[in-house]
């Protein structure tokens, strides 16, 4: 996600974590305020370029080598780079952070990870290898240049929500606020415990993917319904957008509730 989505889904997360939770990561994060897992969401992005962080920069997705719209699957062996993707990049950094032998600032550092990937692994073209991920596909937002990529990271959301009047934490707190809503009392409620089926931290590769698996599937269905060569160039802010945006904001309440399910079995465990 761009950081819209990013710090849209700590908030939500933050929203439903318990508060052994919120007081475990408050303090390993070293931040008492309401924004301390939204506040870090995106840093794992400002990491990516730099001379240090080279080596996550294939942690944010992972390539399915899938066929869509015909074909929509994903295969750990398979597809996982072997630098690293989404789902070991997710174990790794979860195990990190309840590794008490390793030093604190190490396994705040990891936290941050965690809370950025659980993100990422929820945007429909960081499971899809077609065009590395979108990115070298050339669409029209509202009569502008993009690439499809950039539309489902953040076009598609910042449309949804109305457009980017305000402040960017505003903006996503107010989102999260709407969609917490929507998860306790409204039309998520009657899927929300689906979300957390079979979702085992000590078990992350086997939960990580079948969130992928069911992101994946989203490829065929919404990103290329009718297959790469199809979108090219064309303008998606009209009838693509209608279909599309409900997804975003599934996924987004998605990836926000189970990272707040996530946290709790890790600070259970921390204890
Ligand atoms: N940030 C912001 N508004 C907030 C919290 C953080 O604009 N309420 C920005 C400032 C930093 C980044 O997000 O660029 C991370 O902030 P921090 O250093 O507090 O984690
Ligand atoms: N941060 C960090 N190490 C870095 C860069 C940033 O621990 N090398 C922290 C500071 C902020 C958060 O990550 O709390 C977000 O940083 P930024 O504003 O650089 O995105
Ligand atoms: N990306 C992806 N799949 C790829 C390559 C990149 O999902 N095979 C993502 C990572 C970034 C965005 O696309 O979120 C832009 O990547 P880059 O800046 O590396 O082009
Ligand atoms: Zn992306
Ligand atoms: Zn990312």
């Amino acid at each position: 996600w761009g950081s819209l989505g990013h710090i849209t889904t700590a908030y939500l997360a933050s929203h439903f974590v318990s508060n052994t939770t919120e007081a475990v990561f408050k303090e390993l994060l070293k931040n008492d305020n309401a924004d301390y897992l939204a506040s870090v969401a995106s840093w794992a992005d400002s990491v990516r370029y730099t001379k240090w962080g080279r080596f996550t920069k294939t942690f944010h997705f992972i390539d399915a080598h899938d066929d869509p719209p015909r074909s929509c699957n994903v295969d750990f062996e398979r597809d996982c780079k072997e630098t690293g993707c989404v789902i070991n990049a997710l174990a790794n950094y979860t195990e990190q952070v309840v590794d008490t032998a390793l030093p604190e600032w190490q396994r705040a550092q990891a936290a941050k990870f965690v809370i950025h990937f659980v993100g990422d692994l929820h945007q429909p073209l960081h499971n899809e290898d077609v065009a590395l991920g979108g990115n070298r596909i050339h669409v029209l937002w509202d009569g502008r240049g993009y690439n499809l990529h950039h539309v489902w990271d953040s076009s598609i959301a910042e449309k949804w929500i109305g457009g980017l009047h305000g402040k960017p934490y505003d903006l996503a707190l107010k989102w999260a606020n709407q969609l917490a809503v929507e998860i306790t009392d409204g039309k998520f409620t009657p899927e929300k415990e689906g979300w957390l089926k079979d979702l085992e931290y000590k078990d992350p590769i086997s939960t990580a993917m079948a969130w992928s698996r069911e992101c994946n599937a989203l490829v065929c269905t919404h990103v290329f319904p009718e297959g790469p060569k199809a979108i090219v160039g064309q303008e998606l802010g009209g009838d693509y957008f209608k279909a599309a945006g409900p997804v975003i904001e599934k996924q987004v309440a998605r990836a926000g509730y189970r990272m707040g399910a996530w946290l709790d079995q890790i600070a259970n465990d921390y204890l």
